[in-house]
């Protein structure tokens, strides 16, 4: 895997018919191989970052007119010689080209083989080299963004500053064990006690904003969810602004779950509109129900929407307490409030008892019905209410800011480092664990021995994140997932 005394050849384009594709060779002999092939100037003999017009040649037969660009190693995307040829992307021309490149002494590239050069050879630290994949793979403004601010370092310059101050005090630590005898303390515990709070604070924080990270990278499972004829499927149509979901008077309309993606603000909200929640009455509405309670528990955030004319305080309450679940924010949505205060609105039940009934002597300006019935809930226990009316598409605004707010809090700043992969994750919890040890071994006073083993514990976890620690297993995990040709 880490041998790159060869040259390597991939197509660096999408395959398939379009009007350019790019072929890219990169390795000591890259100028060499495209050059004995090249008809038009001397490749060896041109300044590097310049582009050429001529054709590919196999022996007599041309196989295309191109354009091809000289990136003398290492200023390069690999610090290797690299070559990229443009030639018309027609597959029989990108395959008879490659394999041509091959005959010259080329090999094929294995998946993301490009970049792990480019890691291999110090362009990119690992974490940067991960942030090339997730910038192919965004699918929106932010997610775009956090990774092109991992990209460019942010993470790494932060993480590696707190190394180096770590490694300080493992050297020190070690020299302790060289006079053992002697009972020494070249390492200040006071002062390390301190460095270890402060990497513990910042790893903290962190770790922390992978719930956003995530959100970002990959979603935010939104359940719309609550009794039958709610207004569920209208709310999911308004939020799409589209007739997505089929809406009927008939309770138990949506019998499947409906995901679709919405972006608020850049970030994907996959919106997925359940099977109202009650006793079921035939076989596959008990399936559509149970498929409900699964889809909350996979979610981070529950849309729990009721019928506001309809409810009662007592049922409104039950609803509450059997929807939540540990991880998952409840947002609480009171639908149809276009038919609270109206005269002649349904009344069912004993009067006090109905959500309605609450209202019902109160003129609210329809506006802010939300801040308003707030002194009127409290009272009750009940949470903060979000007041809209689906069908008549009001409030749906304040609804999506709501949602927004509930994923990012206040933690999209800008310039915040923010965690998106599950690797990272993982090594930043285990390095918190170590920092964990560190602290209580120097409140414990153990021996020097044991203090350095937890330090190099904690140096080993956040260098595994840019990779000044790894193994040939780690990188053949991540470039593997990459597509051949980056
Ligand atoms: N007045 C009023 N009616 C609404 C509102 N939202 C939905 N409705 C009506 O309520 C009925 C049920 O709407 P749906 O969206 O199908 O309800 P649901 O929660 O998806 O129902 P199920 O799929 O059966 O669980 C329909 O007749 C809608 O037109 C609203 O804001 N105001
Ligand atoms: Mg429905």
């Amino acid at each position: 895997m880490t041998d790159n005394t060869d040259t390597i050849v991939a197509l660096a384009t999408p395959n398939g018919v379009g009007a350019i594709a790019v072929i890219r060779l990169s390795g000591p002999d890259a100028i060499n191989i495209a050059n004995s092939v090249f008809k038009g100037k001397d490749l060896s003999k041109q300044a590097s970052h310049t582009i050429h017009f001529g054709s590919i040649a196999d022996g007599d037969l041309i196989l295309d007119e191109v354009l091809v660009s000289l990136f003398v190693g290492p200023r390069s995307y690999t610090r290797e010689n690299v070559v990229e040829i443009s030639c018309h992307a027609s597959g029989y021309i990108i395959e008879s080209i490659i394999k041509l490149f091959i005959k010259k002494g080329a090999r094929s590239a294995k998946p993301g083989e490009f970049t792990l050069r480019a890691f291999l050879n110090g362009q990119l630290d690992l974490s940067q080299a991960e942030a090339v994949a997730d910038l192919i793979a965004s699918n929106s403004k932010a997610s775009q963004q956090v990774a092109l601010q991992q990209l460019r370092g942010g993470f790494s310059t932060q993480l590696q500053a707190l190394r180096e101050q770590l490694v300080n005090f493992a050297s020190l630590i070690e020299l302790e064990l060289d006079f053992a005898e002697e009972d020494v303390e070249f390492a200040n515990r006071d002062q390390l006690k301190q460095l270890i709070h402060e990497i513990t604070k910042i790893v903290g924080r962190l770790i922390n904003s992978f719930e956003l990270g995530n959100a970002i990278k990959n979603g935010v499972n939104t359940v719309i969810a609550g009794r039958p004829n709610a207004g569920k499927s209208t709310l999911l149509n308004a939020l799409l602004n589209e007739e997505r979901a089929i809406v009927s008077h008939i309770p138990g309309t949506t019998r499947d779950t409906i995901e679709e993606v919405l972006n608020i603000q850049g970030i994907n909200f996959r919106l997925i509109d359940t099977a109202g929640i009650r006793e079921a009455t035939d076989a596959i509405e008990q399936i559509g129900v149970q498929r409900t309670m699964e889809k909350i528990s996979q979610s981070a955030l529950l849309v729990y929407v009721f019928d506001a004319a309809k409810i009662t305080i007592e049922e409104l309450n039950s609803d509450i307490a059997s929807l939540q679940k540990p991880g998952v924010t409840m947002l609480v949505v009171a639908n149809k409030a276009d038919l609270l205060n109206k005269p002649g609105s349904q009344k069912v039940g004993k009067p006090g008892k109905n959500f309605a009934d609450l209202f019902a002597n109160q003129n609210f300006d329809k506006r802010d019905l939300s801040t308003s019935a707030t002194s009127l809930l409290q009272p009750l226990g009940l949470p903060d209410i979000i007041f809209i009316s689906a069908k008549e598409k009001r409030h749906i605004d304040d609804l999506k800011h709501k949602i927004y707010s509930s994923a990012v809090k206040d933690q999209l700043s800008g310039d915040e480092t923010l965690v998106t992969n599950i690797r990272h994750l993982e090594a930043l919890q285990k390095t918190e664990e170590a920092l964990v040890r560190v602290l209580g071994g120097i409140d414990g006073s153990i021996t020097s021995d044991f203090l350095s083993m937890d330090i190099k514990q904690a140096l080993h976890y956040l260098g595994e994140i840019t990779g000044v620690v790894t193994t040939d297993d780690l990188l053949e995990n991540i470039f593997s997932k990459f597509c051949i040709g980056k």
